[in-house]
């Protein structure tokens, strides 16, 4: 049984369809520190919610990152997807002639052990294993139903993330990419 620590549904389904082990919703309100680095974000979340209960934990910090706004939103897209909300940021995008973006996803566990061969290992107490995902896309006017947040201004391969379901989303996502590595380590040594 794998904690994911979000308050994010969309998260929490997508990681449900990517983990074959039973994901459990853990709501904490950790700090989210100001960085321009997701995975010390998430990384130092995962901590602060290992330090609180005491099990294994998981976190995921993400973002969306477009290239002629010089990587804006980025680590503050949740914050604008609240305040100027996504249609602003395709009108942002729009004018420009480049509209390339990627979505990126750091993925933090924590189980208060120290790890042999996670690809990355962030130092401190305690140790925190990360893997990284990233799916390089266009922006577009909104379309589709379906996804969450800035899916419905994200192209790939001629279809915006909001018009895939989960597990098709999952195939080429950040987030789908950055839970196979988390899952291809986590079944091999992770669990032991
Ligand atoms: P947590 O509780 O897990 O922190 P959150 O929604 O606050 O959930 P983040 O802090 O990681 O998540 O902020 C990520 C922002 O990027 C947020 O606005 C999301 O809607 C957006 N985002 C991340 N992944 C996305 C995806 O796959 N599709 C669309 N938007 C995404
Ligand atoms: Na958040």
């Amino acid at each position: 049984m794998l904690r994911f620590v979000t308050g994010n549904d969309g998260k929490l389904r997508e990681a449900r369809a990517a983990l074959d082990d039973d994901v459990t919703q853990f709501s904490f309100d950790y700090t989210e520190i100001q960085s321009h680095d997701l995975g010390a974000i998430a990384a130092h979340g995962a901590r602060e919610a290992y330090r609180e209960v005491g099990e294994a934990v998981m976190v995921e910090d993400s973002g969306l990152f477009v290239d002629a706004l010089d990587g804006f939103p980025g680590p503050y897209s949740a914050y604008v997807e609240d305040t100027l909300g996504i249609e602003r940021i395709w009108r942002l995008t729009e004018p420009e002639a480049d509209h390339a973006a990627a979505f990126r996803s750091l993925i933090a566990y924590c189980d208060g052990s120290a790890f042999g061969s996670a690809p990355t290992i962030r130092d401190g107490d305690p140790p925190v294993a990360i893997f990284e995902g990233r799916v390089d896309g266009q922006i577009v006017a909104p379309r589709g139903e379906g996804g969450f947040g800035y899916d419905p201004i994200f192209e790939y391969d001629d279809r915006t993330f909001a018009e895939r379901d989960p597990d098709e989303k999952n195939e080429y996502s950040h987030r789908g990419r950055a839970l196979d590595a988390f899952a291809e380590w986590y079944d091999g040594e992770g669990d032991a």
